[in-house]
């Protein structure tokens, strides 16, 4: 892999959902080696240390349920902003936070794509497709929406205006285990790609992933990767507030980070959900560290021969 300027964003979102830890995350990844683990590859790193909220007062929302509406639309604009400043510098890695973040980083790279005339794709690799709107989740918890906001879905109102909304077309959700009924219904009328744990058991990971990646290099696309920790099984993650069982596996998941790399398409990063709480001696924060590692060029044994397809 060509040496890379990655751009490190410390977003201790934790206003997506009520348990609290998340704050903590991108500390537990810079205690975890993530800087030495980049320059280690060969690439340079640039911490801009962790960001605040904007000031936001909006209105209550209809949909009593809705926790800490203020705080996530705050951390929308801040994000969004960071993602479309840090982009056309490097690569931007958004070190979370729960997956509230991802309404600003998804939608500053969404921005970022666009400003650049070139199609903009995202990866979701979690056990939940986060599809709701304010209005349709029944937790309150806005964790749950990221992908609902960048798709322009309705609801968004007291949110910044998108910039630019993200095609569903364009969107591939891996890890999938634990989806609501109303988000069910909205994934197959969106016809997002969906790889359910079913598929990947039927299939195998390989390739679902490289059928969505010849999409994005036949488009000429630029690739968000958004890792969930609850994409991986708990049995090796523990350090996540929404265990789902029947996760990714450590040696699944260094094979998605590889062929992610050897693509070459991935322009940004989130890494979200680590509720450092709830470690087991960093095992977790150490897994995420390494499959970093492996998306950014980290190998085994290098073959010159091998490639995603
Ligand atoms: N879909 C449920 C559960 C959930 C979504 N994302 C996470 N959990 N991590 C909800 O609350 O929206
Ligand atoms: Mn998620
Ligand atoms: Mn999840």
């Amino acid at each position: 892999m060509t040496a890379t300027h990655c751009i490190l964003i410390g977003a201790p979102v934790d206003s997506g959902k009520r348990r609290r830890g998340c704050l903590m995350g991108p500390d537990a990844y810079r205690t975890a080696g993530l800087l030495e683990a980049i320059t280690a590859l060969g690439h340079t790193v640039e911490d801009l240390g962790n960001l605040a909220p904007a000031e936001a007062s909006p209105a209550p929302h209809r949909n009593a349920a809705i926790h800490a509406l203020a705080q996530n639309v705050g951390w929308t604009q801040t994000l969004m902003d960071a993602a479309r400043t840090a982009a056309p510098r490097g690569l931007p890695i958004f070190l979370g936070g729960d997956h509230a973040l991802a309404l600003g980083s998804v939608a500053g790279m969404a921005a970022h794509a666009q400003d650049a005339g070139r199609p903009f794709f995202v990866l979701w690799l979690d056990a939940h497709s986060d599809i709701h709107t304010p209005d349709t989740s029944d937790s309150g918890n806005l964790h749950g929406t990221p992908v609902g906001y960048v798709t322009g879905r309705d609801g968004f109102d007291a949110f910044p205006p998108l910039p630019a909304r993200v095609d569903p077309a364009n969107i591939c959700m891996i890890g999938l285990r634990s989806v609501d009924a109303a988000e069910h219904t909205t994934l197959l009328a969106m016809n997002i790609d969906v790889v359910d744990m079913r598929m990947i058991d039927e299939t195998g990971i390989r390739a679902p992933l490289a059928a969505f990646l010849d999409r994005v290099q036949a488009a000429d696309g630029l690739l968000h990767v958004s890792l969930d920790v609850d994409f991986l099984d708990p049995a090796v993650a523990p350090a996540v507030g929404t265990t789902v069982p029947g996760g990714a596996t450590v040696r699944e998941a260094h094979l998605v980070m590889e062929m992610l790399c050897d693509s070459g398409r991935v322009t940004s990063l989130d890494l979200v959900e680590l509720n450092p709480f709830l470690d087991d001696r960093g095992k977790t924060a150490s897994l995420m560290v390494d499959l970093t590692a492996s998306l950014l060029g980290r190998r085994v044994f290098d073959r010159p021969t091998r490639s995603h397809a």
